[in-house]
């Protein structure tokens, strides 16, 4: 059930008053979309008190639910200023006295709008609120708020921990299972209203007449729900099918098979959403294989279902091995100088930081240098480089620090957030995208706490400037329970876990010193790679002088690729935050830090520390026995173990790997490996 377990509500006088501010429901109007509104307030309202909610027509304690179209001038009339203060996926709850009868109110100017604030008014009663005087008024404030799964037409998930994927290809059209709609429900109680069912390396089968039919049957699910559904377009599907034997974006066969394609695709589902690209990425074809460019691609690609509304994001994710350089320069050397080319229904989708989705990783520098171009954030919720399903880490922390970062490109003040929802330039087309962390796991993330940075990513979707403090404590209110002796310290525990994560893995900006390939454990000594940037000596280059990557002009000057106030701050080691430090800059092991000590002192007692952390969270977890049931306290506690044995073994592997560098002893803090 995720965050929508509905507990029953114990304490009296709360029951109480829920049960005077509604006793019974109105709909008006008829669509799928009301009918799972009024659907998920009686499942809701049966498990709060173990009551049914009746249809009323009027009367004391009515609840109203309807699109504004549909409501009579006086309630309509009541809500008109408000209006104008949401958009079309918005809401409006609103208590109102009407005849001396006590009614709330939700509305909305689209029925989608209406389940939102369904799910809304559930999640007052979930988190225990007062609702006898209700005044919300929400509205989302990024238009494309999608998941990326990276689910293959095998149903083996790229970078995914928690099984298989959940869309049985094999039996779809035919077999409807019951998760496609829980997975709707609950994606729609977070606000998202898009997913790409396909990984981005996918096979171009998914566009065939056969599979289209099957994503027919998921889109029809998902329609109530107001989630659209978009795939992945392999650049040499055309070739592919057989039926042209080029994918040059510039030529007209190829153009006229995407249209064909795109028309084909509308005629089954015409809310179909549109398209997500990788190309010329990590062997995948693109425009550049015909000495085409990305901005050629995707304006083609564009054109295609631009008459059906739909668009494209096109990802910037691109590197090369031909430019070994520096890995965190390249995307933004392709990207920028194409700012403004692309057609209005093309999104760049740019990954939060410029390598890979790493514990921690400063902004990308493409979000301050590209105000013409919508700029879609890509955030990975599956933890790929952070310990897989089996470490507890609080992502919406780490999403957080990205959106609130200044990135300068419209003077002070201009965070990621700001260009993300498209507030700093006036933005028609904004969106945000989160890589799954989805499967047939029974808890369908493999470890409990996963689940908790997939409803994150949803609030932030929803709303960039949340505060990740508050997404954890309402996860963990609607996911365990409410008691305060819960819910204090392991909100505490959840926002501490992901700098734990920083610490025992990549303290002080180091980055990518994963283990080869599957991403997982440490592995900062040399590998037989056949590209260099896949190498984890790449990015530390520890040798006997020091550690860190230069990236200053004396480096490879990826620090000029951020606004002036940062490429100063950061030009210099004493300036720049020591969270960043290895990433811009290359020291000698016996640098000193701001607390006076040397930078080897610090890594080593960072890395220590960070397995304290660990072992503090231990420790909380054990305190919370009698608040959790029995499987779910079990399993962290034993997921927890393993994360304390890997912490230990990250902090081992990485200090006696850099200590034949540094030749420094270890500080007597940080216990000897053995
Ligand atoms: O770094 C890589 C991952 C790949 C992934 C790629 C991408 C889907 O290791 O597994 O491919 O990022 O984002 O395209």
């Amino acid at each position: 059930n995720l965050w929508l377990q509905y507990d029953k509500i114990e304490d009296s006088d709360l029951k109480q008053s829920y049960l005077k501010s509604v006793k019974g429901i109105k709909v008006l109007g008829n669509s799928k979309t009301l009918e799972a509104s009024r659907e998920e307030l009686s499942k809701a309202y049966n498990s709060f008190f173990n009551q049914e909610l009746e249809t009323a027509d009027s009367g004391d304690g009515l609840l109203i639910l309807a699109n504004i179209d549909q409501l009579p001038a006086n309630l309509s009339n009541s809500v008109k200023p408000d209006l104008e203060n949401i958009n079309s996926e918005g809401y409006i709850i609103k208590s109102a006295t009407q005849d001396g009868n006590k009614t709330i109110l939700i509305t909305a100017k689209t029925d989608i709008g209406v389940l939102y604030g369904t799910f809304r008014l559930i999640k007052e009663m979930q988190l225990h609120n007062d609702i006898s005087n209700l005044a919300i008024i929400d509205s989302p404030k990024i238009q494309k708020r999608v998941l990326n799964h990276w689910d293959n037409l095998d149903r083996t998930v790229e970078r995914g921990y928690a099984g298989f994927s959940i869309w049985d290809w094999h039996l779809l059209p035919d077999l409807i299972k019951p998760e496609y709609t829980d997975y709707a429900r609950a994606n729609a109680s977070i606000g998202i209203n898009g997913t790409v069912l396909t990984n981005v390396n996918a096979n171009s089968l998914i566009l065939t007449e056969q599979y289209i039919e099957k994503v027919k049957a998921l889109a029809e699910v998902f329609r109530p729900y107001g989630i659209q559904v978009y795939l992945t377009a392999r650049f040499s599907a055309p070739m592919e099918s057989g039926d042209v034997d080029t994918a040059d974006p510039l030529n007209a066969q190829v153009k006229q098979w995407w249209k064909d394609k795109a028309d084909e695709i509308y005629a089954e589902i015409p809310d179909f959403g549109g398209f997500l690209v990788k190309a010329n990425s990590e062997g995948q074809p693109g425009p550049n294989n015909y000495d085409r460019t990305h901005v050629d691609g995707a304006n083609m690609l564009a054109e295609a279902v631009a008459p059906h509304d739909g668009i494209v994001m096109w990802r910037a994710f691109v590197y090369s091995e031909h430019d070994p350089e520096d890995r965190a320069k390249q995307a933004y050397s392709e990207f920028v100088p194409f700012d403004g080319q692309f057609k209005k229904n093309v999104l760049v989708q740019v990954k939060n930081g410029a390598i890979d989705f790493q514990p921690r990783e400063p902004f990308h520098p493409i979000f301050g240098a590209m105000p013409n171009t919508p700029l879609m954030m890509e955030f990975q919720i599956t933890q790929e480089y952070l310990g897989f399903a089996s470490h507890l880490v609080f992502l919406p922390k780490l999403f957080e620090e990205t959106l609130d970062e200044d990135t300068y490109v419209n003077g002070e003040n201009s965070t990621v957030a700001k260009v993300i929802d498209g507030s700093l330039s006036n933005k028609k087309l904004t969106g945000i995208a989160g890589v799954a962390n989805i499967g047939t796991a029974k808890n369908w993330t493999g470890h409990p706490f996963g689940q908790s940075s997939w409803y994150g990513f949803g609030r932030l979707a929803w709303d960039p400037y949340l505060d990740s403090e508050r997404i954890a404590e309402e996860w963990l209110k609607m996911t365990f329970t409410n008691e305060e002796e819960f819910v204090d310290p392991m909100t505490d525990l959840l926002i501490k876990s992901r700098e734990a994560v920083v610490k025992y893995m990549t303290p002080l900006g180091l980055h990518h010193i994963m283990n080869t390939n599957h991403h997982y454990g440490p592995g900062p000594w040399v590998s037989n790679l056949s590209r260099p940037e896949w190498n984890p000596v790449y990015y530390h280059k520890a040798d006997e002088e020091g550690i860190g990557f230069d990236r200053t002009i004396s480096g490879s000057d990826a620090l000029a690729q951020y606004a002036d106030p940062i490429a100063q701050q950061y030009s210099s080691p004493e300036t720049t935050p020591e969270k960043y430090l290895l990433w811009f800059h290359h020291l000698p092991w016996d640098y000193q830090m701001d607390n006076g000590e040397t930078l080897w002192h610090n890594l080593a007692t960072t890395y220590q520390e960070g397995v304290e952390d660990v072992e503090e969270m231990v420790e909380t977890w054990n305190n919370m026995e009698e608040y959790v049931d029995e499987e779910r306290f079990k399993k962290v506690s034993m997921l927890l173990q393993i994360q304390l044995k890997e912490a230990k073994w990250w902090r081992n592997a990485c200090l006696s790997y850099f200590q034949q560098f540094s030749d420094m002893e270890l500080p007597e803090s940080v216990p000897q490996p053995e």
